[in-house]
């Protein structure tokens, strides 16, 4: 029993329109055209209905609106302005663990919308191509400290240009991709010649650190390689210094830095350390062993270099590690600043 039908639908280019549509309007070939105004004309409508619809027109501004009951609202907007982009996008810096790199781009914007806060992300990857990319956690600035997880790997420098007005974020654009990065390694540096004891008076104690490579292949930062002078009988260091503090001298293959003019404790047993950008490389002693207590070679069992020193050694002796990495004492005169004799 339904006494009222009102159902009546319109079709428009359709003579079955949809059953939810009291009016459906189909077309491929032409589209919906609402009423197009300036803000004048839209604020002359007299009474304007809610749910009322058109598309303002005012100078370089297009707004879909409708009519809310009290105003008119933005639906959408369409925008002329681009979003801006970045060029140039690179990396500079030395490619070794510990070194700090530092990216720059140009920043690029087609209306002049000023640059905001731009975000930056770099990555890591196995080779120049990108393989196994990952965004590295915590590198989001304009530089980045190259880590020991960096060794061998290739970085890459991505900026994503966002400007404060108009349209705002650009797309990211990734710097090539540098390396591999290189390890200064600890393998490259090594206690290499000492002298602690002579007859009489000590003279001419010295410690020399030999780094592999020659001038141009020695680290950036010799400040990242430490000695330190351990007292067995403590435990402790008794005396330290870094690399860019000592007098450097390079041959073809090696150079070699000579802490001079120091006073050496004889033993037994005494002990010598080595570190650098990776930690600990190495801590002998002469006269025995011990575990350091404090300092690079906290917690770290000595090597016993296996030879000595005494009151009997040439003033002008010294214990040397031969290439193979055999300490011997030597019959010659010490060799501080040059190769080892041995
Ligand atoms: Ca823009
Ligand atoms: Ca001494
Ligand atoms: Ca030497």
């Amino acid at each position: 029993m339904c006494p009222y039908s009102a159902i009546s639908q319109v079709g428009i280019g359709t003579v079955t329109p949809d059953q939810s549509a009291i009016l459906d309007i189909s077309s491929t070939t032409g589209g919906l055209l609402l009423p197009r105004m300036n803000e004048t004309q839209r604020d002359g409508i007299s009474n304007p209905s809610i749910g009322l619809l058109i598309y303002l027109i005012e100078g370089n501004q297009q707004c879909l609106q409708v009519y809310n009951g009290t105003s008119w609202e933005n639906i959408y907007c369409p925008t002329t302005n681009t979003v801006p982009s970045a060029t140039n996008v690179s990396v500079s810096g030395t490619l070794n663990v510990s070194e700090i790199i530092t990216a720059a781009y140009a920043y690029q914007d087609a209306e002049s919308d000023i640059e905001d806060v731009s975000l930056y992300q770099w990555y890591r990857s196995d080779d120049a191509s990108g393989t196994n990319e990952i965004a590295i956690t915590g590198a989001t600035s304009l530089n980045y400290t190259v880590s020991v997880t960096d060794d061998g790997k290739y970085l890459s420098f991505g900026v994503t240009p966002i400007a404060v007005t108009g349209a705002l974020t650009g797309m990211e654009v990734k710097s090539n991709y540098v390396g591999a990065v290189g390890v200064v390694s600890n393998a490259t540096a090594r206690i290499n010649e000492f002298h602690y004891d002579n007859a009489g008076t000590d003279v001419n104690e010295f410690v020399e650190i030999r780094i592999s490579g020659n001038l141009g292949s020695q680290p950036a930062d010799l400040s990242q390689y430490t000695v330190s002078l351990y007292n067995g009988s403590d435990q402790s260091f008794y005396l330290t210094v870094t690399l860019d503090s000592l007098t450097q001298t390079c041959d073809a293959s090696n150079c070699y830095y000579v802490w001079d003019s120091i006073a050496i404790q004889n033993g037994a047993p005494d002990g010598i350390a080595l570190s650098g950008p990776s930690g600990l490389v190495e801590f002998v002693s002469y006269e025995g062993t011990f575990t350091a207590g404090n300092g690079i070679a906290s917690g770290v069992l000595s090597v016993n270099v296996g030879v000595f020193e005494s009151s009997t050694t040439n003033a002008n002796g010294a214990i040397e590690k031969s290439l193979a990495g055999v300490w011997s004492v030597s019959a010659n005169s010490n060799t501080k600043g040059t190769e080892n004799s041995l």
